[in-house]
């Protein structure tokens, strides 16, 4: 099976579309604490041309990008007869380009901040050979006993995102034309040979991401045969016995961690498969990925305890969000849950009928189990949790089906009002929070929490959406050092979803 899966991603070859665009403007940054991440950004008159050793400018493309760069280098004082060494830095906001990388003190590898020494030998058009992703660009002239003349700078930008053919929306709404404009640039920017979680970092497929970029893309895009693919990449990379792997790569060839992916991924993954069916109606694909679906279910079904709550493996975990400290059994058994949910519909649909009324049977026990375990009249909390109060544990609950109506708008409420509640950190929790609302049929508070917190990046000067973003505090950072988080991020691009599906009216 695994090799027909891998038959079939690599049987689909994106294509892609690519726009030429020159720099806009040569501008200075400032230290000012009123602006964002305390950069200011002022434009230059003019933009420099002739240079000589330390020389350095910086150029704004107006916009987000993810290509090549091209400029051309051509002698001011006669024959150039050495080469000449440049120093490029890429940005995808001002902040990464006042940083001194070598300062930079993250856990990850510092390697994904984007900069490069050039050495030219000739005067001529340079095409340099990675991609890079960046609005802003930085080149210092680091060697050279004479001056030379740098122009022309441009980016060809890459996204396998139809940009031409996209879908057209009404939307009516000045706020959320803009937010709607924003996320469909960030889903673009993302979407490469497969849609990556960002185009600065990871570059990779990751499942949890990839299920957002896919339900905002067949708003959207509509790019199915992309879904498809990663969808049977991700089917290619399965382990029996364990969890779908959370992140996979397709290149040089298609390599995944062995062992168990985190758990809530996994359950998301199945989802993508249904969703993916319910907007295609493609039902060969369905029918093909079901046993992928059945294996995850059935794995996690047999480990259940007797009250019907999920067990976490010793090598797995739920993601949920990037919360410090936040305890994840309850809010991943809300996604199982969600997605057992979402199974029986696509069992039903593939007349898998057995299945789906042995699912209907756990899925009542499951939440029943839950509802009498973790709620205490006000709030879900478990003591496996340590009775951790956290907005995800509520939200996964409501999203799974424990708890609807006024008394899932309480807890929801209540849970945002406590100061002592854990909040969602990631645009990927924030994420689900609104679709929770949106089940609970808070509609108007939904739109105002999309303007409030995509609305917050943009008043923020943000051109996409960014990995992390907590209003009020900038410097926050999953990997400690705040320069190195991805400000185009797959996971951030669903008010697209929200705003076409529920508010363009
Ligand atoms: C980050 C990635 C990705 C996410 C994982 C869990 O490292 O950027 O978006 O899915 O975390």
């Amino acid at each position: 099976m695994k090799e027909l899966y891998k038959k079939r991603a690599e049987e689909i070859s994106p294509k892609f579309f690519t726009r030429k665009v020159d720099a806009k403007k040569s501008v200075y940054f400032e230290k000012d604490v009123e602006a964002p991440f305390g950069v200011k950004v002022t434009e230059k008159e003019e933009i420099q041309e002739i240079f000589q050793k330390g020389d350095s400018i910086t150029l704004d493309f107006g916009e987000h990008l993810v290509g090549q760069l091209s400029f051309k280098m051509e002698s001011v004082e006669g024959h150039i007869g050495e080469p000449i060494r440049l120093k490029f830095r890429f940005g995808e906001i001002p902040m990464e380009l006042t940083r001194d990388f070598t300062t930079y003190d993250g856990w990850i590898s510092g390697s994904w901040l984007q900069e490069e020494i050039v050495n030219v030998d000739y005067p001529e058009e340079v095409t340099l050979p990675r991609r890079y992703c960046f609005r802003f660009m930085e080149v210092t002239v680091m060697d050279t006993v004479q001056k030379v003349k740098l122009s022309n700078f441009s980016v060809t930008h890459i996204t396998s995102a139809d940009t031409k053919n996209a879908v057209g929306y009404d939307i009516f709404d000045d706020e959320l034309k803009r937010i709607d404009a924003v996320s469909a640039k960030t889903l673009e920017d993302c979407m490469q040979s497969v849609y990556e979680d960002g185009p600065k970092r990871d570059r990779r497929l990751w499942s949890g991401d990839f299920r957002l970029q896919a339900l905002a893309d067949y708003y959207v895009f509509k790019n199915y045969d992309l879904i498809k693919r990663c969808l049977y990449l991700f089917a290619a990379c399965l382990t029996d016995g364990k969890y779908l792997p959370s992140c996979l790569y397709h290149y040089p060839e298609l390599w995944s961690k062995k062992g168990s992916g985190f758990m809530d991924y996994a359950f998301l993954y199945t989802v993508a498969v249904g969703e993916y069916f319910e907007n295609t109606k493609d039902e060969n694909t369905a029918k093909e990925l079901f046993p992928i679906i059945k294996n995850q279910m059935e794995l996690t079904i047999s480990n259940l305890t007797d009250n019907g709550i999920l067990t976490i493996p010793e090598d797995s975990n739920g993601f949920i969000d990037w919360a410090d400290g936040l305890k994840k059994i309850t809010p991943t058994h809300g996604v199982f849950l969600y997605a057992l949910e979402k199974n029986i519909s696509l069992a039903l649909s593939l007349g898998e009928t057995e299945i789906a009324e042995q699912w209907k049977k756990i899925l009542i026990k499951a939440r029943n189990g839950a509802y009498q375990l973790f709620f205490d009249g006000d709030k879900f909390i478990n003591p496996d949790d340590d009775n951790q109060y956290s907005v995800h544990s509520q939200v996964w609950m409501i999203l799974g089906g424990v708890i609807d109506g006024e008394k899932g708008r309480r807890v929801l409420e209540k849970a945002f009002d406590d100061d002592n509640s854990i909040k969602p950190v990631s645009p990927y929790m924030h994420h689900y929070v609104l679709e929770a609302m949106i089940k609970l049929g808070m509609l108007d508070e939904a739109k105002e929490y999309i303007k409030n917190y995509w609305g917050g990046m943009i008043k923020l000067n943000a051109d996409t959406f960014w990995e992390v973003y907590v209003p009020g505090d900038l410097s926050v950072s999953p990997y400690n050092d705040a320069v190195i988080n991805s400000f185009c991020h797959a996971w951030s691009c669903t008010p697209s979803y929200f705003i076409r599906k529920y508010f363009n009216k």
